[in-house]
């Protein structure tokens, strides 16, 4: 098996920033380094608007790195911008689509952390109060909390490295398969925990398959009909459902093509699939508009209220350069021009997401490539953001306002940074 040289460099990088985030067991019960939740955006931020060349660029770098398709749409005071390249369905030639529905990957666990947030805030789960309680014996540990595993810090081991190892193989094994939580989490256990609790951030899919774990126990209701109640129906997102195990994505959708670890070898369409092996952690269906009124209405207070919405936002670094960090079933980038965006990347067979939002919800942008297992893909897509959200300086309005040193950036917005803490070995 050959692997490219993107793709090595890719996997190198990841399998540094996944051990970037181990710490030694000895510093066990350290306190988590918090970060306030950001500050209000200044008025520079919102003086900018995208860079929609910028943004085409990063677009067409994601099509260069192997992607059949990719879409970007941003949501601002300026109003809606979007673009989009490439093919939705290669066996028809279908121009990629701004509106069509995608599997989102872990930008579910967004939604998965809003509804147990909900269940803090109704004073139904505790979020310091070891998972045993309300899941007796499941795991071998009394000390893993609820919060734990809404920050990746459980120290609970991601069944899915080894269940991808082999990206077809393992694609194939699981595509039509039905696993119950339980499976999932036995999976888990049966390798070694990365962690003792509390101690270091390591992002596993298993945390977020316990917290629907939990919400189902505490609900007595199964979590489409949470996520249903508390978020779709408040605000309306009639692109987004909870449909698993179904393995089919009603509607004018994108298909999803996987990357074979062979160069060479067809991109395998991995559109119909259960998402068994996600569940609450990754098996949401959406689309651009809706992961745009989600991230704003999440961060605009539509949600939850302030106090939860501030521990949701209260955020530990993830990687060594401090621009990458994780809250609460929430990510925060900071970009190179100082703006700082909330929400989630996504990751399932076939498809790359981003979804991020301004502190203030005013901004938000949505971009998504029909591949993966192509971390250049992955990478290059992630430039979407620096262009919506850094982008160029606004029109001036009026003369008056033009001028005066305090304008907005002149410079062009730097380049992506890598995605140091995304494990792009997938
Ligand atoms: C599974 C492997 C990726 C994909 C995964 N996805 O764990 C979760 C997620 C739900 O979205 N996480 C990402 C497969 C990282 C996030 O938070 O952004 N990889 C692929 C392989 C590797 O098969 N051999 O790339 O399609």
């Amino acid at each position: 098996m050959r692997l490219s040289l993107e793709r090595r460099l890719a996997v190198s990088a990841a399998l540094l920033a996944l051990t970037a985030g181990v710490v030694p067991a000895t510093a066990a019960y350290a306190a988590p380094v918090t970060q306030p939740a950001a500050a209000a955006p200044t008025a520079q931020s919102q003086q900018v608007t995208p860079d929609m060349e910028a943004l085409a660029k990063a677009l067409q770098s994601t099509l260069d790195a192997g992607a059949p398709g990719a879409l970007a749409r941003y949501t601002g005071p300026d109003g809606v911008k979007s673009k989009t390249l490439g093919i939705q369905d290669t066996a028809h030639g279908t121009p990629m689509d701004v509106r069509s529905r995608f599997r989102i990957g872990s930008v579910s666990k967004t939604f998965s952390s809003v509804v147990l947030l909900q269940l803090v805030n109704e004073g139904r789960v505790d979020l310091d109060t070891p998972v045993n309680q309300y899941l007796p014996r499941l795991l071998p540990d009394d000390r893993i909390t609820v919060r734990h595993l809404l920050t990746h810090r459980s120290g609970l081991s991601d069944y899915t490295n080894a269940m991808f190892e082999n990206t077809v193989p393992g694609f194939e094994a699981v595509r039509n398969k039905v696993f119950s939580y339980q499976e999932l989490v036995d999976l888990s256990l049966a390798e070694p925990r990365t962690a003792e609790p509390g101690v270091s951030y390591s992002y596993s899919n298993t945390n977020f398959v316990v917290v629907g774990m939990i919400i189902e126990k505490v609900t007595g209701k199964p979590v489409e009909k949470e996520y249903d109640r508390r978020i779709i129906k408040p605000l309306k997102l009639r692109n987004t459902s909870y449909v698993h195990p179904s393995t089919v994505i009603r509607g004018r959708h994108a298909h999803g093509y996987l990357h074979p670890d062979e160069d060479g070898q067809p991109l395998v369409d991995s559109t119909e699939q259960t998402v068994s092996w996600a569940q609450t952690a990754g098996a949401v269906i959406s689309n651009a508009a809706d992961l745009s009124t989600f991230m704003s209405g999440l961060v605009g207070g539509k949600l939850l209220p302030a106090r939860m919405l501030d521990m949701m936002t209260t955020m530990t670094p993830t990687d060594a350069a401090k621009t990458r960090f994780y809250g609460l079933g929430l990510r925060r980038y900071d970009l190179s021009c100082g703006t700082q965006v909330f929400g989630h990347t996504g990751t399932v067979q076939g498809f790359y997401t981003y979804a991020f939002t301004t502190r203030d919800g005013k901004r938000s942008l949505s971009a998504m490539a029909n591949t993966s297992n192509d971390g250049a893909a992955n990478t290059a897509l992630g430039g979407t953001l620096e262009a919506a959200f850094c982008g160029k300086p606004a029109a001036p309005k009026s003369n008056t306002a033009a001028r005066g040193p305090a304008s907005a950036p002149t410079t062009a917005p730097a380049p992506a940074p890598a995605e140091k803490d995304l494990p792009e070995r997938r």
